[in-house]
């Protein structure tokens, strides 16, 4: 007996031949990909979980836009850091809580962007990615939003324990919760370009904002 494939399992196909590729080969990273006839055709919630495939082949192993890790804002809306392509990307993982070292870096994040270009500066988005998965809920975050006054140039973001590991492993960024309930962590700032790569990073909690303003493109 004959079946007819749905479009469904041909979205399904290629944006599994597109994954496969993206691993295989790192030439795959520069080639932009075939676009799958599915992203123009498919119903809306097919079209947006293919499209969403697809455009993870067309990045390389070191960008963040390879990360599937689903996000909420501090407005409570679920977000994907895809979202943030095409614009160069200031960013910290940080908890809200942090009595010392976080305070600091927020600050110097906000130095690093008065030292921005005009132009530079109003296409760069500045993220805060909380690793107390517990504490700084959305709403713990729109607090701390509103009392460090950050602007809707900034975005912060919740995750479950699994997409803040992913996105921490990709960074290179460390964290553990101590008995006091308080973090130790990396003091990092990232910068990535465009596609979601690394480009530099500001280590400590002194110095390095000229060079790490300089990186921002
Ligand atoms: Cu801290």
């Amino acid at each position: 007996m004959k079946t007819r494939r749905s479009p469904f399992f041909l979205c399904l196909f290629l944006a599994m031949c597109g994954s496969l590729l993206a691993s295989d080969s790192a030439s795959t990273a520069t080639t932009p990909a075939q676009k799958p006839s599915c992203c123009a055709t498919a119903p809306a919630p097919k079209k947006d979980a293919c499209c969403a495939a697809m455009n993870t082949a067309v990045f390389s192993k070191d960008s963040i836009y390879q990360l599937d890790a689903k996000f909420t804002t501090d407005a409570g809306q679920p977000f994907t850091l895809g979202e943030l392509r095409g614009r160069p990307i200031i960013l910290t993982m940080f908890f809200a809580s942090c009595g010392y070292a976080c305070p600091l870096i927020v600050s110097d994040m906000q130095t690093l962007r008065a030292k921005l270009p005009l132009e530079i500066r109003d296409r760069a988005a500045f993220v805060l990615v909380s690793f107390d998965v517990a504490r700084d809920t959305p709403a713990a975050l729109a607090q701390y939003r509103a009392q460090r006054s950050l602007d809707a140039q900034w975005t912060l973001l919740h995750g479950n324990n699994d997409s803040v590991r992913e996105l921490a492993a990709l960074l290179g960024v460390k964290y553990k919760q101590e008995t006091d309930g308080a973090f130790s962590h990396s003091n990092l700032i990232t910068i990535l370009n465009a596609q979601g790569e690394i480009v530099h990073q500001r280590t400590g909690l002194q110095g390095g904002l000229d060079e790490a303003a300089a990186a921002v493109h």
